[in-house]
């Protein structure tokens, strides 16, 4: 009910400026319209959605061993398995992707599904093929294929060496990169080296709640994400070096950062922090130079007074601090939701738990979908945006993921209302404070799976019958809706109950 107010104080806004400026269709054009060279799109992730685990000569990836070895830790007890079947059908999906009319398609490719033995001694030709197919066909039907490289899922065999807490790892993730570039890389202009390093460090090396699911010290996400920046980095330079003079993509990285609002306590330097320690970890080895100051220092601080001998950040040399400097074409982000930051009272007495330093507080008043973390917030996102302008000198921001959960209705509202929110405050941002934002997308074209959630938080703008062998796709209402908004590049109103049927 909140949104909605929102969203109506927001239309109000928009009819009084117009009523006094211009017409009230040139003036609503203006405000809620893209700009013209602005892309809209639509992602999945192979693992979530191809199924077809063991076809061929594909590998077991983590994902396929996390599932199958702890199905109690997936809130449905599923796995992917079957997922959407999008190995089978992504002829079909293709078709879906055509009637939305998106410009770009963001998928993934499995590293297990082309790279059996998980090293490049041999690749699999079948494994191969599909992704040519689906890249081909996305061409053929005008669609720009935005290709993820790695979205979480590495074949187990590297996992059983270290995965991410292994520098080999960095080799290795080279290795399959080049056969990506040399294979797909001719046709394919647009490269997302890794998805979210920040979440499968966190959730995978430093809890059990994601594959491969190690608890580790509390410095495993630490040193995942250092392989992973060197990972990114190597990739980047491959591409700059070998690639990109035939080639003529572009490459960057992608993070999950999450936005803030104000609230009792937030502060400058909350803010600034809870930042640093989110989006700045990822960010700032990137666009600046090694990580952020106050990760340094807070956490070479709280490993001291904790006895190690050492940071539990690992430190980078000044060459690597270098080599990852400057390593991305675009700010490729993912943003779903916000928080309030403040500072944790308990250092006030000596207790140190959390090396930021930061509670992420919420609203209770806040909207939720069907994931506990999702909270609506719309504001946070301009927030964010216009932190991103400044901290890193307005770089071009791709919008990789933004969406709304629920449990797979068709008359799905309150994702049609979410995104409305979202991308209001987006073009505010544009419009009004010069945020270089200039690709947007949706997550996600189909129900499927999510990760420790299974199929009970589902995301997609078009369904799937979970429960029918051949995983029928249906349309929601917010296929239609989303079918208006990128045939006009306006914002469409939000329809409610009423007045739809
Ligand atoms: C993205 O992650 C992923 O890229 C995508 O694959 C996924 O489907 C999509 O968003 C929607 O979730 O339960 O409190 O431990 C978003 C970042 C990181 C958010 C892990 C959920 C677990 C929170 N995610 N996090 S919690």
């Amino acid at each position: 009910m909140e949104h909605y107010i929102s969203i109506m104080k927001h239309t109000w806004k928009i009819v009084i400026c117009c009523i006094i400026f211009t017409g009230l269709k040139e003036c609503q054009a203006a405000n809620l319209s893209f700009p013209g060279n602005f892309t809209i799109g639509v992602a999945t992730s192979s693992y979530q959605i191809e199924g077809a685990w063991n076809v061929s000569d594909k590998a077991e990836s983590i994902w396929d061993w996390y599932t199958h070895s702890y199905p109690e830790n997936i809130a449905d007890e599923s796995n992917g398995d079957i997922a959407c079947d999008s190995y089978h059908k992504y002829e079909e999906d293709i078709q879906w992707l055509k009637e939305l009319g998106v410009d770009f398609y963001r998928f993934s490719v499995s590293w297990a599904r082309i790279l059996p033995n998980g090293f490049a001694n041999e690749v699999s030709e079948d494994g191969l093929q599909y992704y040519k197919n689906l890249t081909q066909a996305l061409i053929d039907n005008g669609i720009e294929p935005v290709v993820t490289i790695y979205h979480w899922e590495h074949p187990k065999i590297l996992e059983d060496l270290g995965g991410w807490t292994n520098e080999l790892m960095v080799t290795w993730y080279a290795d399959y990169a080049r056969v990506i570039f040399e294979e797909l890389g001719p046709l394919v202009k647009t490269f997302v080296t890794i998805n979210e390093p920040e979440s499968y460090c966190a959730v995978g090396y430093n809890t059990t709640y994601f594959a491969p699911g190690k608890e580790l010290e509390n410095m495993g996400h630490y040193i995942c994400m250092h392989n992973s920046l060197k990972a990114h980095a190597t990739v980047y330079h491959m591409y700059d070096d070998e690639y990109r003079s035939t080639q003529n993509g572009q490459i960057g990285i992608v993070a999950q950062c999450y936005g803030w609002v104000a609230g009792d306590n937030v502060t400058d330097d909350s803010i600034e922090r809870y930042f640093q320690f989110n989006c700045g970890w990822v960010m700032h080895p990137i666009f600046v130079g090694d990580y952020p100051e106050i990760m340094k220092t807070r956490i070479a601080n709280i490993s001291a007074l904790q006895g190690y001998p050492f940071s539990r950040l690992p430190e980078f040399s000044d060459d690597w601090i270098e080599y990852i400097n400057g390593t991305a074409d675009f700010f490729g982000l993912n943003h779903y939701t916000s928080r309030m930051p403040v500072f944790d009272s308990n250092e006030d007495l000596g207790i140190y738990t959390i090396d930021s330093g930061i509670i992420a507080s919420i609203n209770e008043s806040w909207s939720l979908g069907s994931a506990a973390w999702l909270h609506v917030v719309p504001a946070g996102f301009g927030n964010l945006l216009r932190m991103i302008r400044d901290q890193y000198n307005n770089p071009p921001v791709w919008v990789l993921e933004n969406g709304y959960p629920d449990t797979g209705e068709s008359d799905d509202y309150s994702r049609i209302s979410y995104y409305y929110e979202y991308i209001t405050e987006l073009l505010t941002a544009f419009q009004d404070d010069g945020c270089n934002v200039v690709r947007y997308t949706i997550w996600s074209l189909l129900d499927e799976f999510e990760w420790t959630a299974g199929y009970t938080q589902l995301f997609g703008i078009v369904g799937v019958d979970f429960d029918s062998s051949d995983r029928t796709r249906s349309a929601k209402l917010s296929t239609a809706w989303w079918q208006e908004v990128i045939s006009t590049r306006t914002l469409q109103s939000v329809p409610t109950a009423n007045s739809t049927r």
